[in-house]
């Protein structure tokens, strides 16, 4: 469904996915979860197959998003990656210097041969009108954490290198990359047609570093998604300040924060792209009144759009109750078909 907006199809209903859709706040993924180190969990096909399917399942959302991580490509490049309970992502050893530049694994698509093999088994399983969309970091957010260990302490030492040793920065965003184009090229190979690259965290840098800096490696990153076949999706946060140069990338649709209206956000990127969006995770907290006045606002707004594909701002909060994420799905599908 996904992709025929995209191609400037007219649907019936407004298309509904969320970020995060596979995650904590499902009791189902909370009991497989007891039995299972994450990162195993990430490498059985029969897993992930099982755990995508979740929540189309139990919510009915229009599409499922592979369950696997962003930094499963910092696995391949030869760090060490922890998921602590409570504590998230642990990266190490973390890149301080240029010599540790030398150490940086590019690894090719094969070393993922065992998404591709995932990506393989979900699409037998899933429902012929549901589509599998794939993900990566984009660079600068996958660094944030191979230089920081975890994302929050990598930014202040990223934007230091940015500005006082651009060579050494450049060439970790190239690294970074090529490992991000290998993860891609598993998930084409496997049959992914669509793909968000999320750039969680770029929001930390400024207009001028971004333009500078960032930019020109996302834009033949972009380039590449798309010569393998698939429809890119961007999403960024806190990034306002970004918009007019993100509205110079050639991506197929921008997913928006909460922060401004989907109509606003529509003016800054100049009326170019669908958008996905721009639900308040905070929302899903509250109550179905609430609930659906908020959806009918962003359903409003999103007919006024290119092209709409309802989703949260950021990814949906572990203390979410279920019956709200489901009563939402619902509820888009209902108010957007009348
Ligand atoms: O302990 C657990 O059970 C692990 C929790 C978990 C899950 C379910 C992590 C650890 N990752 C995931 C899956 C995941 N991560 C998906 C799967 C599909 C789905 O959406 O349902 C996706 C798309 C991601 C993407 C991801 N991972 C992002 C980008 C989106 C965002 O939230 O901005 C980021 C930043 C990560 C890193 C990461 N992995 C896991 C956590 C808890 C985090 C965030 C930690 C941090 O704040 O740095």
């Amino acid at each position: 469904m996904i992709s025929r907006l995209i191609n400037g199809d007219r649907l019936e209903y407004t298309p509904i996915w969320i970020m995060r859709q596979a995650g904590r706040y499902l009791p189902e993924y909370r009991r497989i979860r007891e039995k299972y180190d994450f990162l195993t969990m990430c490498r059985r096909a029969e897993l992930v197959a099982e755990i995508t399917l979740l929540p189309v399942k139990i919510l009915n959302v229009d599409a499922a998003i592979l369950f696997s991580d962003i930094l499963i490509p910092a696995q391949e490049m030869g760090f060490n990656v922890n998921f602590v309970e409570e504590h998230g992502p642990l990266i190490s050893p973390t890149i301080k210097r240029k010599e540790d530049l030398d150490r940086i694994v590019i690894p090719d698509s094969e070393a993922f041969s065992f998404i591709t093999v995932a990506v393989k088994e979900t699409i037998s399983v899933l429902p012929p009108e549901k589509e599998l969309i794939g993900f990566s970091a984009a660079p600068f957010t996958l660094l944030s954490y191979l230089v920081g260990g975890n994302s929050k302490k990598g930014f202040s030492e990223l934007r230091r290198m940015m500005l006082s040793e651009r060579t050494f920065f450049d060439r970790l965003m190239e690294k970074a990359k090529k490992a991000i184009l290998s993860f891609a090229k598993a998930q084409a190979e496997g049959g992914i047609r669509l793909f968000q690259l999320f750039d969680s965290w770029v929001g930390v840098v400024s207009k001028e570093l971004f333009k500078e800096m960032v930019l020109p490696t996302l834009r033949s990153l972009v380039t590449q998604l798309k010569n393998m076949g698939m429809h890119v999706i961007y999403f960024s946060r806190n990034s306002v300040h970004l918009l007019p140069e993100i509205q110079t990338l050639e991506v197929d649709a921008v997913s928006v924060d909460w922060l401004l209206g989907l109509g606003e956000y529509d003016r800054l990127l100049k009326g170019k792209f669908p958008l996905q969006g721009n639900m308040d995770p905070a929302v899903l907290l509250s109550d179905k009144k609430t609930i659906e006045r908020e959806a009918q606002k962003i359903i409003e707004e999103g007919k006024r759009l290119k092209g709409h594909i309802f989703n949260l701002g950021h990814g949906i909060l572990p203390e979410t109750p279920v019956e709200n994420a489901r009563f939402l799905v619902e509820t888009v599908h209902k108010l957007s078909s009348s």
